[in-house]
């Protein structure tokens, strides 16, 4: 039995232990202190991927442009700069993604200091590897175009890339074609340079592990293959979508994309039908690192669901030679070299070609008075391609039929 005494002995011997420890703990900095035991304590995580707002392992804080600002312009010269390391020092791991408020391009530009006019970017002190193009279609999706190049641009630049950004804006305000889209992406970056690798990239989706490295594997990659809005899994296994990576051999075996899926859906499993009736299989990153956020919107204006897109998928086998890349006919409007991308302004057509006739014009006094001011065919049509290159701080129109 305990008597009393020898109580009150233990009760003084906690209360000594107690000070002891304070004494210590305020020594040399509480928290340091702290924290310390808590990481005794703590299981090891191990796929660093636990928790979204958890400061991460590797990149501090999960901030994408963290250890950015270490590099700059060196003198070196641009001859005998070593090759980058294989693994690039700066790729850290998750990268917490958020959508701020009040966020401009302006802010963008000011974060990635080196990166050069037309959205190019080389690592100022290595020479990269891997040339990589990324290749995004797009039309009223200025808000979410703005997110992605805050997170792509140091993204890309953490994996010591040689790359350039190319956003393919349809024209006119006809059915959107996201598949045709990245056929011209893919004739107009090749035209420019001699790319190893094209990153075909929907606009609204944030990578959110900078160990998924943007280039190419040796078969065609589907590479957004956890998306948060399907519970960060694949949703089906012949899933090509979101973000893609192919090289030109790759694409040109599959002779590109179909050009003739208009509206919502079902070109993106052909496109993955195409990888294997050119003889390819599909490749793949981990589930742990190929990780998306998909920013929240509705189905677009002018991009409603295509209801024949399951008549088509049926005969993918009979058309993929007949209508893919050899057969993408498009105008070419302009090509601007904006601060943070490539403009590449595009008349698509319509599903009755690139030159459908005008609508039918009710006969309106008004324009009988006014035949200058008649209404614009729905696409321009016949408009010479122009090089806009001065123009660095001109936004994609919004409205895009005023884009003539
Ligand atoms: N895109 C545009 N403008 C458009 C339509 C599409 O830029 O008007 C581009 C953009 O890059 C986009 C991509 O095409 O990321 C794919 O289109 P999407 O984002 O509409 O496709 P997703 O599969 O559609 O994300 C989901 C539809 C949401 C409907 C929700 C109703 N439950
Ligand atoms: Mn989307």
């Amino acid at each position: 039995m305990i008597s009393i005494q020898s109580k009150w002995r233990y009760l003084f011997m906690f209360l000594g232990i107690q000070l002891v420890v304070m004494a210590l703990l305020s020594r040399e900095g509480y928290q340091k202190r702290v924290s310390y035991f808590i990481r005794i304590f703590r299981k090891p995580d191990t796929t660093g991927l636990s928790g979204r707002n958890q400061t991460t392992v590797g990149i501090p804080g999960g901030d994408v442009y963290a250890n950015l600002s270490t590099l700059f312009k060196t003198h070196v010269n641009e001859d005998h700069m070593p090759l980058c390391p294989k693994t690039s020092p700066l790729i850290g791991g998750p990268i917490h993604v958020k959508f701020p408020s009040g966020l401009t391009l302006a802010e963008v530009q000011r974060k990635n200091p080196l990166v050069m006019r037309g959205g190019r970017y080389r690592p100022p002190d290595c020479e990269a590897r891997h040339r990589t193009a990324i290749i995004i279609p797009h039309r009223n999706r200025e808000h979410h175009l703005k997110f992605l190049l805050y997170y792509l641009h140091p993204f890309l630049q953490r994996q010591q890339l040689n790359y350039r950004i190319y956003i393919i804006h349809q024209a006119g305000t006809y059915t959107f074609n996201r598949a045709k889209l990245m056929n011209v992406g893919f004739r107009e970056a090749m035209r420019e340079e001699d790319w190893d690798c094209l990153f075909f990239h929907d606009v609204d989706l944030i990578p959110e592990d900078d160990r998924n490295t943007y280039v190419c594997d040796s078969t065609p990659k589907h590479v957004a293959i956890a998306m948060d809005k399907f519970g960060y899994k694949l949703p089906y296994n012949m899933y090509f979508g979101g973000v893609s990576a192919l090289t030109p051999l790759h694409y040109l075996k599959m002779n590109g994309f179909p050009n003739n899926y208009w509206g919502w859906g079902g070109e993106d499993d052909d496109i993955g039908l195409r990888v294997s009736l050119g003889g390819m299989y599909i490749s793949r990153p981990s589930v742990k690192v190929g990780r998306y956020k998909m920013i929240k919107h509705k189905l677009d204006k002018g991009n409603d669901v295509n209801p024949k897109r399951f008549n088509m998928l049926a005969k993918t086998r009979q058309t993929w030679k007949s209508d893919g890349m050899n057969t993408a006919e498009y105008e070419l409007i302009s090509r601007e070299y904006m601060p943070l991308y490539t403009n590449i302004t595009v008349n698509i057509g319509t599903e009755a070609g690139l030159h459908s006739p005008p609508p039918p014009h009710p006969p309106e006094k008004a324009e009988e008075k006014h035949p200058e001011k008649k209404a614009p065919a729905e696409v321009p049509v016949n408009v010479p391609a122009k090089i806009t290159e001065g123009d660095t701080n001109k936004k994609p129109t919004q409205n895009t039929s005023n884009h003539v």
